[in-house]
């Protein structure tokens, strides 16, 4: 894994300007800042509207240190394998990527993620989910965990999650991941990794919006943690077919273990530092609690031997 101080040396290039449009204690910021670095310099991103966008700013360089093509919403996959087909072309050394938003991956870009997906295009594909349509005044996306209020949701989702990462993974595409911002270390590695593999590459960044499921801004790490230590996000990359749990998630797949040293629960920790929870219909939390453990459980049917529990 990669060392905090190399990780701050890295980095002291800045991928991410200071000042720029970011909300204050935006996760979108910091997943832009881990996961473009292994790739700083190597790298362009194709940005459908979101609130990348609005981090980009005005000017090239002036929020996001990178070249930057923005395109419509559903094109984004489609573009970025235009700019790999013009790389290869002209010889180029670059690395062509999609960075979207969650409203842009599970629901309005949905078509062409699935067509570059099927055809192995060599580019990446980031999805930072935030869990809803933030730079549009929150509105509910694939990605919003039942229970949640948004403004389309007012008393709260219904229906369940659905699951990119294992959509995108039946492509049968060589490799996809889930990170989070709260876990950078973590988050860099996996980009580091996917650079040397050849094809289709789907990392999906959770990073907590204080904006839209209005927290306090100092607490967008903390959030995450609990996100990830709740059994919500879990962690993990899907090679070739095959999964294997990042080390940081494997104690909390067990739902026994999902509580810190008081006995309280991460998920209530999660839900009471953010606004989108309060009021929350406990029929609906516990479907939630249900959405939690048939995720972990579809994905343990992918590891090598799904006759073992994860934590063991
Ligand atoms: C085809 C189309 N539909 C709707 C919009 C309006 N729109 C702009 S940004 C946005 C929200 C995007 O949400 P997401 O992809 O989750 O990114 P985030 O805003 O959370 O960064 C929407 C709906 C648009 N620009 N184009």
């Amino acid at each position: 894994m990669v060392r905090l101080k190399e990780l701050n040396q890295i980095e002291k290039e800045e991928t991410i300007k200071k000042g720029n449009f970011a909300c204050a204690g935006c996760g979108l910021n910091i997943a832009l800042r881990h996961a473009l670095a292994p790739l700083f310099k190597q790298v362009s991103i194709v940005v459908p509207a979101c609130c990348t966008s609005v981090i980009q700013g005005m000017g090239s360089g002036y929020g996001i240190n990178v070249p930057i093509f923005n395109i419509a919403f559903a094109a984004a996959p489609a573009a970025a394998s235009g700019v790999a087909a013009a790389y290869r072309a002209r010889g180029v050394d670059f690395v062509a990527a999609a960075w979207a938003g969650d409203g842009g991956t599970y629901d309005i870009g949905l078509a062409s993620l699935s067509g570059a997906a099927e055809r192995d295009e060599d580019i990446f594909y980031f999805c930072y989910d935030n869990g809803l349509y933030s730079n549009t005044g929150g509105q509910k996306s694939g990605a919003t965990p039942r229970s949640a209020r948004t403004t389309s949701t007012p008393t709260g989702r219904t229906t369940a999650t659905k699951s990119i990462a294992r959509i995108v993974a039946a492509h049968n595409v060589p490799y996809v991941a889930r990170a989070s911002i709260s876990y950078p270390r973590d988050l860099y590695d996996k980009v580091e990794r996917a650079k040397g593999i050849k094809g289709f590459k789907f990392i999906l960044i959770d990073q907590p919006c204080t904006a839209s499921n209005v927290f306090d801004s100092g607490k967008t790490i903390e959030i995450g943690e609990y996100a990830v230590k709740s059994g919500l996000v879990p962690l993990y990359e899907i090679v070739d077919g095959v999964l294997t749990w990042t080390s940081r998630t494997k104690r909390y797949l067990n739902p026994e273990k999902r509580i810190d040293r008081d006995g309280e629960a991460f998920l209530d920790k999660y839900m009471s530092l953010q606004r989108r929870f309060r009021g929350a219909n406990p029929e609906l939390v516990e479907l939630l609690k249900q959405d939690i453990n048939h995720e972990i459980e579809m994905l343990r049917r992918l590891q090598e031997d799904s006759s073992i529990q994860p934590w063991e």
